[in-house]
């Protein structure tokens, strides 16, 4: 059990409520908020304040005494860049300064919108450079370098997820690579908060899956996380649902790389 409260943003959202769910069960004390109420049972030692991200005031204060924040907060798809603004690059600074004035440690939840761009063909390394997708992914570049920055100067440990699809089951060919599933994505949670030196550093969210070619070379060693669950049983039933789109296909980041895509062929 960590000897600090953690603090939990997002977590009303699809992720926040399976770490508050699985958190919580293990007796953690947990702060959480979002900008929508909590739609569920608080586990018991967990309490629950609404708050805005780009309410500086509201994050420092929510952020007093806590040990790590596990920031899943803010737009989580491609939106226009003023929609994105707010929450994700204006909330990722509040988020920071909370951690540096607590010296706590911050987990985002970054996605592998950031490297978007990459093709599937490739093999990447967690610090091939950034190819963000689209705003949203440019966001989620951002919140990573605000974490070197506040690492570099500040000493705010960070750990930067970069999940793949997490959701309680794959739904197409894609995540037959990107697929993470929940029991996982709690556990590498748990790993993240409980580590005892991460300094700033990047993990691949996916499972064991033997599609999972595309990303190597991170730090779930350090943070001493192994997936343990696999897409590879849906590859009967998903391996044909493709979209048929050419640049949905060719490159990570799906779906996202096609949207609003005028580069060309
Ligand atoms: C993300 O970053 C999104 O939040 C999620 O809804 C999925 O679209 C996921 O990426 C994905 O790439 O599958």
């Amino acid at each position: 059990t960590p000897a600090k409260p953690v603090l939990v943003t997002g977590a009303s959202g699809a992720l926040g409520k399976v770490v508050t769910k699985a958190l919580g069960a293990l007796g953690w004390t947990l702060a959480l908020t979002d900008i929508a109420p909590f739609p569920e049972a608080l586990p018991a030692g967990a309490t629950f304040t609404r708050a805005d991200l780009n309410d500086g005031v509201a994050i420092l204060r929510l952020a007093e005494g806590c040990g790590t924040i596990i920031h899943l907060g803010g737009v989580s798809a491609e939106q226009p860049f003023e929609t994105v603004i707010g929450p994700n690059i204006r909330g990722l600074y509040h988020i920071y300064e909370a951690a540096r004035r607590e010296k706590a440690r911050v987990v985002f939840a970054s996605s592998n919108h950031s490297i978007g761009f990459h093709e599937r063909a490739e093999s990447i390394g967690a610090d091939t450079q950034f190819l963000p997708d689209g705003y949203y992914g440019l966001s989620k570049a951002y919140g990573e370098l605000m974490g070197r920055l506040y690492w570099f100067k500040h000493g705010v440990e960070n750990v930067n997820v970069r999940i793949g699809s997490a959701f309680p089951e794959p739904t197409n060919a894609r995540m037959l690579a990107t697929w993470l599933s929940y029991p996982d994505f709690a556990r590498l949670m748990q790993r993240c908060v409980l580590a005892p030196k991460v300094g700033c550093c990047v993990v691949w969210g996916a499972s064991k899956n033997a599609k999972m070619t595309w990303w190597r070379d991170d730090a779930r060693a350090a943070v001493g996380w192994a997936p343990e669950d696999s897409a590879d049983g849906f590859a009967g039933q998903l391996a044909g649902k493709v979209s048929g789109d050419p640049v949905e296909e060719r490159y990570m980041g799906g779906a996202f790389c096609s949207m609003e895509y005028s580069r060309g062929a």
